[in-house]
């Protein structure tokens, strides 16, 4: 049986200090993500920038169990689209999930399987509850790392490919110096 623990975040620079994993994504590891392609392939042509990483704590896939990750994101654009999380639903999808921005600045976009989609700003002390069945992608509109940790359901699971085929409805874009959310031409609402 799991026994009590603690762990420890930094708040100064937003870093978990003793995660037992982590999870570094790549530019190359979002391919097909972004919405300007041609941007994107340039940018990988001159280095696989890290994008974002993930400090997990570890826990039993168990029913009952909380998983909770630190994730930071760093600054940057692919053409005028923020740096951000893949996303997912869970595979458990009646499973919630718990947010709280730590440092920096970013926002939170998330659909359900009907193509609603809402966006969330976060900043320090933002506390946002993910609805079960909606979809989340995190993304960092600042110039400076964007942390925040997750708590969900340890048996929640991630599935990536359904935001692979379809896409969020919005994206987060930079426009004119502003934070702004335009329709994703390559959305593809579900028809069933
Ligand atoms: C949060 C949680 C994690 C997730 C991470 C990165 O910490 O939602 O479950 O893994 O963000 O997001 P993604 O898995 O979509 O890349
Ligand atoms: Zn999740």
């Amino acid at each position: 049986m799991l026994k009590p623990f603690s762990s420890l975040i930094d708040l100064s620079t937003g870093f978990l200090k003793d995660y037992d994993n982590k999870v570094e994504r790549r530019l190359s590891n979002l391919k097909g993500m972004f919405s300007d392609n041609e941007s994107f392939e340039s940018m990988l042509a001159s280095g696989d920038t890290l994008v974002y990483e993930v400090f997990e704590k570890k826990v039993p896939e168990e029913s009952g169990q909380l998983a909770h990750a630190v994730t930071v994101i760093y600054p940057g654009k692919v053409g005028i689209e923020y740096f951000m999380t893949k996303g997912h639903f869970h595979v458990k999808e009646p499973t919630a999930e718990l947010y709280l921005g730590i440092k920096g600045q970013g926002g939170i976009i998330t659909q359900d399987k009907e193509g609603n989609s809402q966006y969330l700003d976060m900043s320090v002390g933002s506390l946002v509850y993910v609805s079960p069945y909606w979809a989340h992608r995190t993304v960092n509109t600042s110039d400076e790392p964007f942390s925040f940790l997750a708590v969900y359901p340890a048996e929640a699971g991630h599935d990536y490919g359904t935001i692979e085929k379809m896409g969020f409805p919005k994206l987060v874009v930079e426009q004119d110096g502003q934070t702004s959310l335009v329709d994703n031409p390559k959305f593809i609402k579900k028809t069933s």
